[in-house]
Parts: C-alpha cells; structure tokens; sequence
C-alpha cells in the first residue's frame, strides 16, 4: 500500500472528516498542514480548484481532493480495516451522504461569513445574514435528526458513520468561531445537540483532531 499524506490545515472541517475516518480505521498517514490562501502553498500543485484537503500517494496514484471523495476513497478502500463507517442499506448510505453534504455546506457558509466579514465597509449584511442563517438551519436540522434516532448515539444506522463525522467536524468548526468571534450561538436552543457533540468530542479521534484557528498574515495568493 503506498504511504498516504493529507495535505491538511489546522482549522479545516473538511481535512478533519478524512483525519477522524482515518483514525478511526487505524490506517497510517502523514499531515502536511498549509495555510492555503499564502503564497508559499503547494495545494494548487495538486487540486487545480486549489483548496485542501487533498490525500496524497507516495506511489504515483493521483490525488484525490473534494473531502467527500476521499471519504469515499477511505471508506471503500478500507472496507475491511476498523469500523466501516458507511452502513450496508443503500437507503441509509444515501442518508448518510445527506447528511455530510448539509454538514459541508454549512462549513462553507462559516467560511463565507468569515470572509465576508474582513471586508470592512464592503460588508453586505444581508449576506452575511444569509450565511448565518444557513448555519442556523443546519443546527436545527441536524438537531431534528438526532431526535429521530432517540437513544441512539449516532444518526444513521446506530453505527458511527461519515454521517456523524461531518455533523461533529461542522459543530466543531462552530464552536470554534463562536469561541473566537462569537457569531454562532447554538447551545442553549439545543442542548440534546451539544449533549451528541460531547459524546462525539470524546473520542480519541476527535480528541486528536480539534481544530486550532491560523492567522492569515499575507495578502490573499
Ligand atoms: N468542498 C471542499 C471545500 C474545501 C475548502 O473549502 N477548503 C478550504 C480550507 S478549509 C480551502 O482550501 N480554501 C481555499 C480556497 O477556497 O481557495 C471539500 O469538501 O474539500
């Protein structure tokens, strides 16, 4: 098997599903972290869309980038190694690709707020409103389905899947900024919500993957 490498970044929700399903697996990889909007990164050597996650293959293979597909690639790569993380009904494989397409998406709104809100007096609060409500919604809906699933610990399946990974890479992203600068505010509205979040956040693989914030000190490249 040829040596796998994520180039990564330290805050990414993205990067993290693909550290989380690799730890989970107990497959071995190296991390390259890069802060991809400075001149100096290498991400667009690999992903002509030049953003990370990008998994990278010491043996010729082409990288794969788009952090559902090395999802996928982990998942059905690795079938027989550790948990499989993607249930066996297609019904339920669908929910699951779902439920981590929500979970992106939301990430990409904190990301556009977060953009949106360096641009000073260019700021358009009506988009701004826009992003945060996509968040709220996707707080609510995830919310919505974990009260479906009742006792249950995880949201498809009873089995944790790439499903719960996004869901607790995208809550993980949120308190991240709300910590920093406290534009989502979630907790109270949804306490059985944070209660699945503490219960995601205590495994090792996420204990090992919180994200930490970078500061973007160069002009965008
Ligand atoms: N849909 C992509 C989103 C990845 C993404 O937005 N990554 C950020 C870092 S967290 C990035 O590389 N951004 C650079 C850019 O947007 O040009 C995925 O799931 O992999």
């Amino acid at each position: 098997m040829a040596k796998l490498t994520l180039l990564s970044a330290t805050p990414s929700p993205y990067a993290r599903k693909n550290c989380i399903a690799m730890l989970e697996k107990g497959i071995e990889f190296d991390i390259r972290n890069e802060i991809p909007w400075h001149a100096a990164t290498e991400t667009p050597k690999y992903n002509p869309l030049e953003k990370l996650p990008v998994l990278l293959f010491d043996d010729g293979t082409p990288p794969v980038y788009e952090s559902w597909l090395i999802q996928e690639y982990i998942v059905t790569k690795y079938a027989h190694q550790g948990p499989r993380l993607m249930p066996s009904n297609i019904d339920a494989q669908f929910l699951c690709r779902q439920i981590q397409a929500m979970a992106d998406g939301a990430c990409d709104a904190v990301g556009l707020l977060f953009w949106e809100q360096g641009r000073g007096k260019m700021r358009s609060p009506e988009w701004e409103a826009r992003q945060l409500r996509k968040v709220y919604n996707v707080i609510t809906a995830l919310d919505e389905k974990r009260k479906k699933v009742g006792n249950g610990e995880f949201l498809v399946a009873n089995e944790l899947t790439i499903a719960d990974i996004a869901a607790g890479a995208f809550l993980g992203l949120v308190d991240l900024v709300e910590w920093k600068y406290g534009f989502v505010v979630w907790k109270e509205k949804h306490p059985d919500l944070v209660a699945y979040f503490e219960m995601l956040e205590e495994r090792p693989s996420f204990k090992k993957t919180k994200p930490v914030m970078f500061e973007i000190t160069e002009k965008v490249a």
